[in-house]
């Protein structure tokens, strides 16, 4: 075994561990990442794409948000939708606060690029990846690197980024940590298509047969979903029933909307649910994004959190390295304050959307939806949640 020495290991070269790495950097701070996957793996993930003006603000300050202010579109608002009404939720003047459309896709590729600009040390493709000594102050991470080879990363802190699926959250003792888990009977459908959007801002449309969404990705290509129920196969969904259930359900060809369809270049099956593992660090270890927490995507929060949570967490390890461990005792408390709002509000978004076939509940969503587009401080509260509050760092 050949140990190296750093700083601050990371683990997954998703967009928190990344962004970690940078925000540390930027602070003199020493990392190295390991990531399971390869760098081009990672990066044609396709996942999120709205974000909050305080992760733009966040990314422009760190110094990866140059392509990101070029080309990401602006959104003043959604449109929710049911089948009798329509109303935009505008953001700019409920909260004077904006988002942007800018798929996850694309941030990665401008991190990527940002870390090897500054030659940032990242082993890709790494198996049996093991956190240790993580209740002394000589913790370390173990792996096997890509040539096959068996290394150990001698550091200061292990953060684990590493997603829903990596070993760093089931690292914590199971009497020390608490997991927080709520399931969802449904799962999204989600299509990117080589297609003009049909829409100017992101369309959230309840429909008795199943919520569905219209977002996009750039003038050119649009993401969409359908809601399907857990354990769907994307076997079962032709092109052809994918748009067709689409044009039900968005409306098309009501109140001047058309869906036009085109091209599919991508689909997946997404399963919703809801985790928060508490606390956010145990001993020398400390967790970021959905390593932490899992959002349904209803909300648009998963993202914007896992960034707003290396917000938080770099100065606090740039003091921990020198030794003034205050800001680190502070970073679980402080970041689940923002977790618990964005999970509820992911929650609350999805209830309202996905009608669960009970008539009964299609009716009190129904009539949610109604109070959000008629009522100016319920369509506030909306707009406060989705545009997201100020990060405090
Ligand atoms: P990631 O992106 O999952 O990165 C974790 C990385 O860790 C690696 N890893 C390991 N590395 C080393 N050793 C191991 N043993 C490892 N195991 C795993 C993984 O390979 C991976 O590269 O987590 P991170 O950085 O915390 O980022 C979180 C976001 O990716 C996630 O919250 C969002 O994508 C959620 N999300 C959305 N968030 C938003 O803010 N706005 C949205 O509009 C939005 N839409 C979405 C979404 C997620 C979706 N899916 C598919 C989950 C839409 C979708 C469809
Ligand atoms: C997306 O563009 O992929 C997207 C937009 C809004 C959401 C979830 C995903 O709530």
């Amino acid at each position: 075994m050949c140990p190296v020495r750093t700083q601050v290991a990371i683990v997954g070269a998703g967009p928190s561990g990344l962004l970690l790495s940078q925000l540390l950097a930027a602070r003199g701070v020493e990392s190295v990442v390991v990531e399971h996957r390869s760098a081009e793996h990672v990066a044609a993930r396709i996942r999120a794409g709205v974000l909050e003006q305080a992760t733009v603000d966040l990314l422009v300050e760190a110094g990866v948000g140059d392509r990101l202010k070029r080309e990401a579109g602006e959104h003043h608002g959604i449109y929710l939708k049911w089948p009798d009404g329509k109303h935009l939720v505008d953001f700019v003047e409920l909260t004077g606060r904006s988002t942007v459309v800018y798929g996850q896709s694309q941030l990665q590729r401008d991190l990527v690029e940002a870390a090897a600009l500054r030659g940032q040390e990242i082993h890709h493709c790494v198996s049996a990846t093991a956190l240790h000594d993580l209740d002394t102050d000589r913790p370390a991470v173990t792996f096997t690197d890509a040539s096959g080879r068996g290394r150990r990363l001698q550091a200061d802190v292990v953060v684990g980024c590493d997603g829903s699926f990596g070993p760093s959250r089931d690292t914590v003792p199971v009497d020390v940590r608490i997991r927080w888990e709520k399931d969802c009977p449904n799962s999204w459908l989600g299509i990117l298509a080589d297609v003009a959007p049909s829409t100017d801002h992101v369309l959230y449309a309840w429909h008795p047969e199943g919520f569905a969404m219209h977002s996009m990705r750039s003038p050119a290509v649009s993401r969409l979903y359908l809601q399907v129920p857990r354990g769907t196969r994307v076997e079962d969904w032709s092109d052809d029933r994918i748009w067709d259930a689409l044009s039900r359900r968005l409306g098309s060809g009501q109140d001047g909307f058309h869906l036009s369809s085109g091209p599919i270049n991508d689909k997946s099956v997404l399963p919703m649910r809801s985790l928060v593992q508490t606390p956010m660090r145990h001993g020398r270890l400390f967790l970021a994004g959905d390593a932490a927490h899992i959002l349904p995507p209803t909300g648009a929060k998963g993202l914007n959190l896992a960034l707003a949570d290396v917000a938080l967490l770099a100065p606090a390890l740039a003091d921990l390295v020198r030794g003034d461990t205050r800001r680190a005792d502070d970073y679980s408390d402080r970041a689940l304050r923002r977790v618990w709002r964005s999970t509820h509000f992911a929650w609350w978004m999805t209830n309202m959307l996905h009608p669960t076939g009970d008539p009964f509940e299609d009716e009190l969503q129904l009539s949610q939806l109604r109070w959000v587009a008629s009522s100016r401080a319920a369509s506030t509260g909306l707009a406060e949640n989705f545009a997201g509050y100020p990060l405090e760092v």
